[in-house]
């Protein structure tokens, strides 16, 4: 049995044809349609009661509560089937796609995802800034997620799963980007993505566009913090401070105990502190996560270590260029390079 999540606000118009092309579309299989509608204004509640009488669905409706991701998630709750499908009631998730879903759940995928981004999926009328915000987006959450840094499409808002996949699951309904919540905290093993046209919205007006930004980083950090990734880079960020130390204590040592040219000498000195940091990092900040052997791991921090100063110094030259202070710009740079590192570290390094 196949269960249909279907999250509305003010989607009269779109549930009949919504409907019977799902029906359509399912008509080898078990299903039950659940919609929860937050009370919307244009009675959608009621306008799928009626249809009711024709579909199998059952209708939700919330007026305690509001939100996209909290409506997914008390679908889930009152679905009864072993697979359940979320999509968005206005046709841009065409029905025609959930049987390719399900049959990669049914061979072996515990997440299947109808993704625009995968060969083959793609997203019709947007303008081109429309789209790199999208990607944008997409590509910060898969750098500050390593766990789903192979998913194309991780904030689609049409995806299958497993019932088992959030059994055990505490989903918190932050943000709109309920399929994100599943990736980091569900449990399986296989995700699949299959591509899609995200189309035209049929009837009705888009909720979700501005605020969608700070709330989407709001809600990476959250993911962040309970992946242990803010721990990771304040551990990673304390080693770094640590080397400064080294660098500059061992360059003390150097000129003034052994006499050596301080042209020079600064660079031993550095080199030290980058084997300080390796060290640290490897058995603190890293540490369960060793895959790579030895040596391929310390080759990888130096590489690290040299990306992350050739990074520093570009952005240090385009400030200047731009006229900010030396120091300042220096600054911007080392908080670059900073950033450049950890992501290096964190996804090659230790990858
Ligand atoms: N229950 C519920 N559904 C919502 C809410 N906001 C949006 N939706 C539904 O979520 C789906 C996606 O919203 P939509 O406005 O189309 O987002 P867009 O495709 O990103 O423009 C649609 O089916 C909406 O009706 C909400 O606050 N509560
Ligand atoms: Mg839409």
């Amino acid at each position: 049995m196949i269960s249909i999540i279907i999250p509305t606000y003010n989607e009269r118009e779109n549930l009949e044809e919504l409907f019977e092309r799902i029906s359509r579309a399912l008509r080898d299989h078990e299903f039950e349609i659940i919609v929860v509608d937050d009370d919307s204004p244009d009675k959608t509640w009621e306008k799928a009661k009626t249809l009711g009488k024709i579909y199998p669905v059952k209708v939700i409706r919330r007026t305690r509560e509001k939100g996209l991701s909290s409506a997914v998630i008390r679908g889930f709750k009152e679905a009864k089937g072993d697979i359940f499908v979320v999509m968005d009631a206005d046709l841009q998730h065409p029905p025609e796609v959930i049987p390719k879903l399900i049959e990669a759940i049914e061979n072996g995928a515990e997440i299947a995802i109808a993704s625009r981004y995968t060969k083959g999926g793609k997203v019709e009328n947007w303008y081109w800034w429309r789209k790199l915000v999208s990607k944008g987006a997409i590509m910060i959450g898969r750098v500050a997620l390593p766990k789903i840094r192979n998913v194309k499409d991780p904030v689609s808002g049409f995806f299958a799963l497993k019932k088992d996949v959030i059994a055990k699951t505490d989903l918190t309904p932050v943000g709109f980007k309920i399929l994100l919540e599943i990736l980091i905290k569900g449990q399986y093993e296989r995700v699949v993505e299959i591509p899609f046209t995200f189309g035209l919205r049929r009837a009705g007006e888009s909720k979700l566009s501005q605020k969608q930004i700070i709330n989407y980083l709001r809600h990476i950090y959250r993911l962040m913090r309970w992946e242990g990734e803010i721990d990771r880079l304040i551990k990673f960020s304390f080693v770094g401070l640590s080397g400064i130390f080294v660098n500059e204590g061992a360059l003390l040592g150097f000129v003034e105990f052994l006499g050596w040219d301080k042209r020079l000498a600064v660079l031993p000195a550095t080199e030290l502190s980058i084997l300080n940091n390796f060290i640290w990092n490897d058995i603190w900040t890293f540490k369960d996560l060793k895959r790579k052997p030895f040596h391929l791991r310390l080759l990888n921090f130096h590489l690290a270590a040299l990306t992350g100063a050739l990074v520093q110094w570009v952005i240090y030259l385009i400030l200047l260029y731009m006229g900010l202070h030396y120091l300042i710009a220096n600054l911007i740079g080392i908080g670059f390079s900073f950033i450049v590192r950890f992501i290096f570290n964190r996804n090659i390094t230790w990858g």
